[in-house]
């Protein structure tokens, strides 16, 4: 039994901490783990410890709504949103693990004018890119989405969308599982329950970390930690432009699938898909105010619940199962902060708002190029820290049309 038992287990269990890594990496969330796996997978370095304060996929990687997709607004976030999304279509294969990802395409409804122009705005920016998408009007929803609402007897008539035939959801946890184990494999060291209390530095570069758990030297520490980032931040002495606000989503009961296109509502500010256990996945915009509580509230539940059945009134008795919270780290321009900062060998990757899951794998292997190679990557060049210095911004306000 006690054999089965250990050969089932997804990665070693976690041992001593050794006095000495390459490359630190903190926070064993989506970002943190991929940055790992592709270090170990596209350059060998293996001498690599990812350091977790809770356990693996705790924070924002197993509490987002899954959605991946890669119809961003500006050129610079929309191109590293693509090169993300070819990245997890092969993700499965790549990890020997099915993470599950269903691309079954993409809508955001447009309920005004306004709203129109600006999906017709984001179609052609992502043509120019070579990225699939194009605005429908309600003939084309109606075939694409057949149980939508889309009759005039609402708050908020439908009038059109933009379409994303690449986007779909992945199972979260599988992908945080499959790359811990992918890195496991290749020799990352992973030590769930460790926090890191303090960065060590001398005359300007990174020496160690302290944890919970004892002292490390390290070259390299990379923080991968969304909500709590301007904490880790400080320990580096990196004060970081960030605001922490919490998001939060539910869902119901699993139900006969009949959803079969993940439905956005920019007016409404909520999304919706249904998972592959038949639940309803629904999660609206972050809250206005900044806080870490993760504490749930009811005005959240009520006004999502009520906004989705303007769209769904077949949900009507669907019973809510669970209901949680995540943080999240915005940044001033709502686009990432990656790479460099002004401590050397201190990294970053933060300010992701909500849309960090649906880029770890292009967090991953570029933040591990930046490692190996001392240059950061041309597809994250825009995303900087320095740009907040430079007037350089790149602004997603907006991108996700619903949660901010
Ligand atoms: O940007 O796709 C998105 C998103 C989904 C949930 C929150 N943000």
């Amino acid at each position: 039994m006690r054999d089965i038992f250990r050969t089932r287990r997804m990665w070693r269990r976690r041992g001593e901490l050794k006095p000495r890594y390459d490359v630190v990496v903190i926070g064993g969330g989506s970002h943190g783990l991929a940055t790992a796996y592709y270090l170990a997978k596209n350059h060998g370095i293996t001498n690599v410890a990812v350091l977790e304060k809770s356990y693996i996929g705790s924070g924002a990687a197993g509490r987002n709504t899954t959605i991946i997709r890669a119809n961003y607004r500006t050129p610079e976030g929309a191109e590293f949103y693509r090169s993300s999304v070819e990245l997890y279509e092969h993700l499965s294969l790549d990890l020997d693990f099915n993470l599950l990802f269903s691309q079954q395409g993409h809508l955001t409804l447009a309920h005004s004018d306004r709203a129109m122009i600006t999906m017709a705005e984001r179609a052609e920016v992502n043509q120019l890119l070579g990225i699939d998408s194009r605005l429908v009007y309600n003939d084309e929803t109606a075939r694409l989405c057949p149980e939508l609402n889309l009759s005039d007897d609402v708050t908020w008539p439908i009038l059109g969308a933009l379409y994303h035939p690449p986007g779909g959801i992945i199972r979260h946890d599988a992908v945080v599982w499959g790359l811990a184990r992918g890195a496991d494999r290749r020799g990352v060291e992973i030590h769930p329950y460790t926090e890191v209390t303090g960065i060590e530095r001398s005359n300007g570069r990174v020496t160690g970390v302290k944890t919970t758990r004892g002292e490390i030297a390290c070259d390299t520490v990379i923080s991968a930690t969304a909500g709590w980032s301007t904490l880790i931040g400080d320990m580096a002495g990196v004060p970081l432009p960030i605001t922490t606000h919490i998001l939060q989503a539910f869902v119901t009961e699993p139900l006969k699938p009949f959803l079969h296109v993940i439905i956005v509502s920019s007016q409404m500010h909520v999304y919706i898909s249904q998972t592959d256990r038949g639940e309803f996945l629904i999660g609206a915009e972050i809250e206005p105010y900044t806080t870490y509580r993760g504490t749930s509230t009811f005005p959240f539940l009520e006004y999502s619940a009520r906004h989705t059945l303007e769209l769904f009134p077949q949900l009507e008795s669907a019973k809510v199962l669970r209901q949680w919270t995540g943080l999240c780290d915005i940044s001033p321009d709502y686009s990432p902060i990656l790479g460099l900062t002004e401590v050397d060998g201190f990294l970053i990757s933060c300010g992701w708002g909500t849309y960090g899951f649906k880029a770890a794998p292009i967090v991953g292997t570029t933040l591990a190029e930046l490692v190996a190679t001392g240059r950061t990557p041309q597809l994250i060049a825009p995303f900087t820290l320095e740009r907040f210095y430079t007037d350089t911004l790149v602004s997603e306000l907006a991108a996700a049309a619903v949660s901010h």
